[in-house]
């Protein structure tokens, strides 16, 4: 009842609708449509109620974003099943690596602010509360552990094409970035815990800028966000809802059909790198290297300073363009 009077407000939204009204349509007492409407409100919906003119339900108010919001509507698979809403927390992936063995596989975790947030190599993300979507997957997949790091490139795709869908024109960055006119509007890390050549489990975590209107000094210059391209209102919920369902058809066609074909297609479609020369950067090294193409493992494909063919593999490389943070 709870979701027919949200629909019914939402249908109506900036507009009052009466008390009466909504107690006619759904056929429930008037104390039910008020006692209901307080429900909603104490879960975060934003909606004005005043005495002779009922309850209005305020788009223009900070988004909406909660566990009932972020429920999918349908499943394909059990990504999502188990769906965990948090107002704060450390790190999203260190909640689901700490909790992995009690929860199922396809859990996802969302929280609204990261006090820890994590990227890379210790590397610190920033996750301020009502920002961006801060979001981890616990996986249970039978591949071998060397196959892990392709789950990244399945979560950077469907994060392109759920953003391109959304008409930002973002780039895959490899092997974890997506980039928005140049800077940095999300990054891919991805953990795992395996034995004997066995998966315990493996957790995606993905963070995207969406409402930020400035960054801290020190990634200022490189960090961009949805906001900054548009003038709509993005709703995070949107984008995690149509994010599911790319990660999910990407996903399972690399477990079921043991195909990662279409997501190399889309990592190569919009790979920023590719034709490119780049620095290719380890602990111990900064190389110059023209990126010929992505193999079909996921691997980067580069010529070498020697004119020599090479394969870059996922790990300890950062790649960054020669005169600017990408490009
Ligand atoms: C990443 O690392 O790009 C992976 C980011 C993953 C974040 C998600 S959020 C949900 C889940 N829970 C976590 O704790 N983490 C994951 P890396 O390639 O190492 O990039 C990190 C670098 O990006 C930092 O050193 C900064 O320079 C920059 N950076 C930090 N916060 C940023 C932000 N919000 N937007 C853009 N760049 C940022």
């Amino acid at each position: 009842m709870k979701t027919k009077i949200l629909k019914m407000l939402k249908e109506n939204e900036n507009k009052f609708v009466s008390g009466k009204a909504i107690s006619e349509a759904l056929n429930i007492s008037r104390q039910a449509v008020s006692k209901h409407i307080s429900h909603l409100k104490d879960e975060g919906y934003h909606i004005e109620s005043i005495s002779r003119r009922g309850h209005c339900y305020r788009s223009d108010a900070v988004e909406l974003y909660n566990q009932m919001e972020l429920t999918r509507p349908t499943f394909k698979s059990d990504l999502g099943k188990e769906l965990i809403f948090l107002e704060t927390i450390d790190s999203t992936n260190e909640y689901l690596k700490k909790n992995a063995f009690k929860l199922p596989h396809g859990t996802v975790v969302i929280s609204d602010e990261q006090t820890k947030g994590k990227g890379r190599l210790g590397r610190v993300w920033e996750s301020q509360s009502q920002t961006g979507i801060w979001m981890s997957i616990l996986l249970k997949p039978e591949i071998p552990p060397y196959d892990a790091p392709k789950i990244t490139q399945i979560a950077g795709a469907a994060m392109v094409l759920t953003l391109r869908a959304f008409g930002f024109d973002v780039k895959i960055k490899w092997p974890n970035d997506l980039i928005l006119d140049k800077k940095k509007v999300c990054g891919v890390l991805t953990e795992m815990s395996a034995e004997l050549g066995e998966i315990n489990y493996v957790v995606v975590g993905i963070g995207v800028n969406v409402h930020q209107k400035n960054f801290p000094d020190e990634i200022r210059d490189k960090a961009t966000s949805l906001s900054l391209h548009t003038d709509q209102m993005i709703s995070r919920k949107n984008l995690i809802l149509r994010f599911f369902d790319h990660f999910e058809n990407l996903y399972l066609k690399f477990i079921e059909e043991k195909s990662l074909k279409e997501t190399i297609m889309i990592c190569k479609e919009h790979s920023i790198l590719i034709g490119e020369k780049v620095k290719l950067i380890t602990k111990s090294s900064v190389r110059e290297v023209y990126v010929e193409d992505l193999d079909e493992e996921g691997q980067l494909v580069v010529m070498n300073e020697n004119n020599e063919k090479e394969k870059v593999f996922y790990g300890e490389v950062s790649v960054r363009g020669l005169y600017d943070y990408v490009n």
